[in-house]
């Protein structure tokens, strides 16, 4: 791709107001990972790429809808202001989970107390008062990001926060509200197929049930095995799609530790997949958790690595929107991000 074009990059700063002071993990209280300094970090990694930062323009609520269930939305729209009023603590996290094994059925209830367990999975995914604004910025940030595609941009890059790829149709979990790049290529498919190459250290469980039963995108992801790792249960090599969606979803799962070379290999793999899907838009759910000084990723990339998997990418030759997702080491975030950028373009 061009070096010489600036690469747009698309912000929107309502992402600060998803502050939360703590997390749980494991049951125990600590520092979220996911913080608003983790945009402060790659944005400086940026200094040195030339690059023009575009605004997220305000999108209604189609997008969101075609890939989100109209509760889940209203939920994180509203969820928190609810809970408060009930008598919820400043910080929402469920202590109760709804689950499709009771006898009655999984039905959502009615108290708002409630409510956070019927449509979170995980208690690592606190919401705040600014969340839900911080939610509806970062799926703004993707719609713009792809808008300047469907404009005939070569390449743009969504800096999105929170991430997304851990949300699915009707839930949210994984440090993720909206599932950011889910909304972006269901947006992107009345331009021809699309595939989402996912490399973030996690399995996007949210963006393989959205496009499950789908032909039109590929979900195409490298992550830690879910016998090791996050979210667990989602991920495993033999989750192919079902129905008319039946392989047009990949999944490589990978060991702790695995480095440059043992990566490269499997991600050259799976991009001959996408080569074969012959897609007219690539986007690249872009997570920098696989690095080896990342705090909650298992692997072992280096700064280098991911020059290489650029490069890799870049091979594809595709349109290309890169959605940020995760990455968790603050000192390197910047760096892996350029090193990245400069084997793309
Ligand atoms: C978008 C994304 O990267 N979401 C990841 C969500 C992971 N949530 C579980 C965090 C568990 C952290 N375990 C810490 C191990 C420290 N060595
Ligand atoms: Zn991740």
């Amino acid at each position: 791709m061009d070096r010489r074009t600036p690469l747009p990059v698309v912000v929107d700063d309502r992402h600060r107001r998803h502050d939360p002071p703590y997390e749980l993990n494991a049951g125990q209280p600590v520092r979220p990972w996911e913080r608003p300094e983790r945009i402060d970090a790659l944005r400086a990694g940026l200094a040195d790429v030339p690059h023009r930062l575009v605004q997220a323009v305000p999108h209604d609520d189609a997008a969101l809808l075609a890939v989100h269930d109209p509760g889940l939305v209203a939920f994180i729209d509203e969820g928190h202001a609810r809970w408060r009023e009930a008598g919820g603590p400043a910080v929402m996290i469920p202590d109760t989970f709804r689950s499709p094994r009771w006898a009655s059925g999984a039905r959502h209830g009615t108290a708002p107390l409630g409510a956070p367990g019927s449509w979170c999975f995980d208690t690592a995914t606190p919401v705040v008062a600014g969340s839900a604004a911080a939610a509806r910025a970062a799926v703004d940030v993707a719609l713009t990001a792809a808008d300047l595609l469907r404009d005939g941009a070569p390449i743009a890059y969504a800096l999105c926060r929170p991430p997304g790829h851990h949300s699915g149709p009707d839930y949210y979990g994984g440090f993720c509200l909206f599932n950011n790049v889910a909304v972006a290529a269901r947006s992107l498919t009345d331009g021809g197929r699309v595939a989402i190459l996912d490399i973030d250290f996690h399995h996007g469980n949210g963006t393989q049930d959205v496009f499950w039963r789908d032909s039109d995108v590929l979900y195409a992801s490298l992550h830690g095995d879910p016998g090791y790792a996050f979210p667990y249960f989602t991920g495993f090599g033999d989750e192919v799609g079902e129905g008319p969606g039946r392989g047009s979803t990949v999944n490589v799962a990978l060991g702790r530790d695995t480095d440059d070379e043992v990566y490269l290999r499997a991600l050259t793999a799976v991009c001959e997949r996408i080569e074969a899907w012959a897609p007219a838009t690539l986007i690249v759910s872009l997570g920098f958790d696989t690095a080896a000084a990342d705090p909650i990723g298992a692997f072992a990339l280096s700064t280098s690595g991911f020059h290489r998997i650029g490069r890799t990418i870049a091979a594809l030759d595709r349109p290309l929107l890169l959605v940020q997702e995760g990455g968790y080491d603050l000192d390197g975030l910047g760096t892996d991000l350029a090193s990245f950028l400069s084997g793309i373009r």
